[in-house]
């Protein structure tokens, strides 16, 4: 029985050591996302700050016209997919009226006290079919206890509060800024604790912080993950607030130790909070755009933030700019060329399981039976027609494998080399001038194990 128990023990040790590079079920559903909020709210709104001090009167915080909805359907029209709400920065105010702080909601004039944040987003999000997620900052220039042992359990108190109360939670964003608290002293954070009451409380939320355990931050706030990013990362050594390894974070390493792909997070204006000064800075939809396909189109979800004004709506120029670029994405991907199996050759033949690849279903796979590490997708598009580009997908529950491709167009007299690229994983997007052609090509021209493709979509 003893022998047993150690052997499953040893089996379960290696499995578990031998998958760490290949991603989990809750990795592979937040994939399946790509575009969602952020949204920073807090006293900072009020007082024009970025890092809030702490010890501003809670009854600054006091939104005149709050209307999360207005939020919510703003995103949702914008394409988006959920939301994640800074539910405690670093000024250590709570949007909810935790029992745990004397900073929160409750001690300010806004609803006389009776209002919660969480509870009218989470429900705003409910109605309306998106994601609820919540950064918390353990960083607390407020508490008393910060600096001590036992903020440690203050935190995770708090973190129970806003993981029991509010529904299902898809993401939580811990902040791994770690300055000094109101006694002068920093905090030794206990994120294996702050991670354990995240897998209990909530099993399917994804973790991010700069070092995973489930994603990672991409090493810049400026919207663009590598041209290369493997999901992979050897970063057994490394802790969150780590110095230096921001390259590294932008591109991950080639099979790595572990699954932490990246998310990037980028703000619509120059700063995470509103400010009125910069209703002007709006970035615009063409940048946007860009962000998008170096976030999305490079192997990352965007966490694009939004930030609520003072009434506690989204101001109007951020909408429009939403919304416009909206438009450029479905006028970009929202015309799909055609494509039957029967016109697609794999390695220069017909190859019947070839539709896994346009049957809109990144959980269909197609690999070659050779097993080779380099592959070719022919596609025949019948008669010359108009191309801008072309996502591909990796199928990624054998882990991310492919290290350099191109694309080549025929049109009509010789095959050229439009563009190329070097790692793919869940989305790799990459778009040229219009160019008309009569087939296109793919070839896969080296990976560390077979390549394996769940979806293609040329534009
Ligand atoms: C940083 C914070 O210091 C900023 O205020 C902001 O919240 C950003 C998303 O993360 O670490």
């Amino acid at each position: 029985m003893r022998y047993l128990f150690l052997s499953i023990t040893l089996f379960c040790q290696t499995v578990f050591s031998q998958s760490q590079n290949l991603p989990s079920k809750r990795q592979l559903d937040w994939q399946k996302l790509s575009y969602y909020a952020f949204t920073h709210f807090g006293p900072n709104t009020f007082t024009d700050l970025e890092w809030g001090h702490g010890t501003e009167t809670e009854d600054i915080f006091n939104p005149s016209a709050i209307d999360c909805e207005q939020w919510v359907k703003t995103f949702k029209a914008a394409g988006m997919q959920g939301v994640i709400i800074t539910a405690k920065h670093h000024d250590g105010f709570c949007l909810w009226p935790s029992k745990y702080s004397k900073h929160t909601v409750r001690e300010s004039k806004w609803k006389a006290g009776k209002g919660d944040v969480l509870r009218e987003l989470s429900n705003a999000c409910k109605k309306n079919g998106m994601k609820f997620g919540v950064y918390l900052s353990p960083w607390d220039r407020n508490h008393p206890d910060y600096g001590t042992e036992k903020y440690n359990q203050v935190f995770v108190d708090m973190l129970t509060e806003v993981l029991t109360n509010y529904g299902p939670i898809f993401e939580v964003w811990f902040d791994g800024a770690n300055g000094e608290g109101p006694n002068g002293k920093k905090q030794v954070y206990d994120f294996e604790l702050f991670n354990a009451t995240v897998r209990k409380l909530q099993p399917n939320a994804v973790i991010f912080s700069d070092v995973g355990p489930d994603i990672r931050w991409v090493g810049n706030e400026r919207g663009f993950a590598g041209e290369t990013n493997w999901a992979t990362i050897n970063n057994q050594s490394w802790y969150a607030g780590k110095a230096g390894i921001e390259k590294q974070l932008n591109e991950g390493h080639e099979n790595g130790f572990a699954y932490q792909p990246t998310e990037i997070d980028v703000s619509i204006r120059p700063g995470w909070f509103f400010h009125e000064k910069e209703n002007e800075k709006v970035k615009t939809a063409d940048q946007l755009m860009d962000i998008y396909l170096k976030s999305v189109g490079r192997n990352g979800n965007l966490l694009l933030n939004v930030p609520p004004d003072m009434r506690g709506r989204i101001h109007e120029n951020d909408s429009l700019v939403l919304i416009n670029f909206k438009e450029k994405r479905d006028e970009m991907f929202g015309k799909k060329i055609k494509i039957l199996a029967q016109n697609i050759l794999i390695n220069g033949k017909k190859n019947i399981l070839a539709k896994a690849l346009i049957d809109g279903n990144n959980s269909t796979q197609f690999f070659a039976k050779n097993k080779a590490n380099t592959l070719e997708i022919e596609l025949n598009l019948l008669k010359k027609t108009e191309t801008k580009g072309i996502m591909l997908r990796e199928y990624l529950n054998n882990g991310q494998h492919i290290k350099s491709f191109e694309i080549e167009g025929f049109d009509g007299k010789e095959w050229n080399q439009i563009t190329k690229g070097t790692t793919i994983g869940n989305r790799r997007i990459l778009t040229w001038k219009p160019l008309s052609i009569n087939k296109l090509r793919i070839k896969i021209l080296d990976a560390f194990d077979v390549p394996r493709l769940s979806e293609l979509e040329v534009y």
